[in-house]
């Protein structure tokens, strides 16, 4: 297409991808009044189609209802005051609405996604859908480009900032030039098998997390009548190794007897394989740019702390880019990656500590499975430990 048929938009934030982060930050800036586009890389159904995390965290909610479209979260939404942990084939149970006054809620990512949708349409401000060939320039000039083409053809748009909610693999991080960004990662070796099936939850008011000679298990939900379930498999494994049959024979005899029996079983109707991977990147800003959620980090899904992470970053962001268009105070902008890099540390840790507490590896010897053993019976033998569990699942503040 040639350059004069390309379509021009300005704009305050360009925000590159319309997943939560993404979608939460444009619905965040427009009540203060702050206008924003997005560019996404897929289509609205495709998104809608990924099926992801389900529990979110007290200041999540807070921060969803606060934005503005919590009405179907706060309705639907099922409240989890506490967490269970099985170990051995016993299965204990962690109050944490008695140890720290405070709970989650299972809510699918897959809702949220289509409340945040739903909520940005109704602005009627621009979500640039099956955007290709995303490019940012411009991030120490004095304003940035997003650069794409979509169906409509080609479109520049020019902001003042720019919000990389763009995940893993999106373009954002890699602008930041190669001297300037450090990461951290570790890959663990094994995944998670999920399944999705249209039956009742094992247990309706807890995520059950599993530790297993087997291998890890995991009970969790989407509503009433829809439930999710994973196992640990080798990475080597792909979906089509797995028929339901053969997922549910490898559940039940990683869980304990009362929730194995409480299990119903029947057809998935979505099956995918996740590896396990802890990632940092630092510094979260770069210029005009800012990186927010999944492109920044990447927490093993265990602590069930990615999308609320996601959240705690963008809540941080939206206060900081209001302050610095509406004042001109430059504080927030200035101190927000250090400021959200402190809490993520904290949250990787907790998020491989409970991997590594609840997954067999491959490589374990004795000595390492008498550790975690013990480090088990720490947790469930001292009522400090479980708080200290249970203030860290329920969240941190932000
Ligand atoms: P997303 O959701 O990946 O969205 C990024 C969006 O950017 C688009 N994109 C681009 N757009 C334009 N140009 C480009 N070049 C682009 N490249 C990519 C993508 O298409 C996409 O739409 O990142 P975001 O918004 O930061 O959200 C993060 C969360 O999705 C993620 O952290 C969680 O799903 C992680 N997670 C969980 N988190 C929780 O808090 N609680 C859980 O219970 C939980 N369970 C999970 C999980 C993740 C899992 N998987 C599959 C990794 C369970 C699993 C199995
Ligand atoms: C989920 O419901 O998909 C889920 C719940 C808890 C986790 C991870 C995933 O830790």
């Amino acid at each position: 297409m040639p350059d004069s048929a390309s379509r021009t938009l300005h704009t305050q934030v360009a925000i590159v991808g319309a997943g939560p982060a993404g979608l939460l930050l444009a619905a965040l800036l427009h009540k203060a009044g702050i206008d924003s586009v997005v560019v996404e890389r897929q289509s609205r159904d495709y998104v809608l189609s990924r099926i992801r995390a389900g529990i979110l965290e007290q200041t999540s909610v807070d921060t969803i209802v606060q934005a503005g479209v919590g009405a179907r979260l706060m309705a639907e939404g099922i409240v989890h005051p506490g967490v269970d942990i099985v170990a051995g084939g016993h299965k204990r149970h962690l109050d944490m609405h008695r140890l720290v006054g405070r709970q989650v809620m299972a809510y699918g990512q897959t809702e949220l996604t289509r409340d945040l949708m739903d909520a940005r349409e109704a602005t009627d401000r621009p979500t640039l859908y099956e955007a290709q060939d995303v490019r940012i320039e411009g991030l120490l000039d004095s304003a940035v480009q997003v650069h794409g083409v979509d169906p409509q053809g080609a479109f520049t748009v020019h902001a003042e900032w720019v919000a990389g909610c763009d995940g893993f693999h999106g373009v954002a991080r890699r602008s930041i030039p190669a001297e300037v960004l450090h990461t951290f990662e570790r890959v663990y070796p094994f995944g998670w098998l999920g399944v999705l099936a249209d039956v009742p939850p094992a247990s309706p008011h807890a995520v059950v997390y599993a530790q297993s000679d087997e291998g890890f298990a995991l009970c969790s939900m989407r509503s009433m009548t829809r439930s999710r379930y994973y196992v640990q498999c080798p990475l080597t494994d792909r979906v089509e190794d797995w028929s339901d049959d053969r997922f549910w024979a490898a559940l039940l005899p990683r869980l304990d007897p009362q929730t194995a029996a409480a299990v119903v079983t029947g057809p998935s109707i979505e099956k995918s394989i996740a590896p396990l991977r802890s990632f940092v990147a630092e510094p979260m800003r770069h210029g005009r740019l800012f990186l927010a959620g999944d492109a920044a980090h990447i927490v093993p899904p265990t602590g069930a702390k990615g999308l609320n992470l996601a959240v705690a970053d963008v809540r941080l962001l939206a206060e900081a880019l209001i302050d610095r268009c509406r004042s001109g105070s430059a504080t927030g902008i200035d101190s927000y990656s250090q400021r959200a890099l402190q809490r993520i540390w904290r949250v990787e840790r907790f998020s491989w500590w409970a991997t590594t507490l609840l997954h067999r590896f491959p490589d374990t010897d004795a000595f390492s499975q008498r550790l975690q053993r013990a480090e088990l019976d720490e947790l469930f033998g001292s009522e400090r430990a479980q708080a200290h569990f249970a203030d860290q699942y329920a969240g941190l503040p932000i």
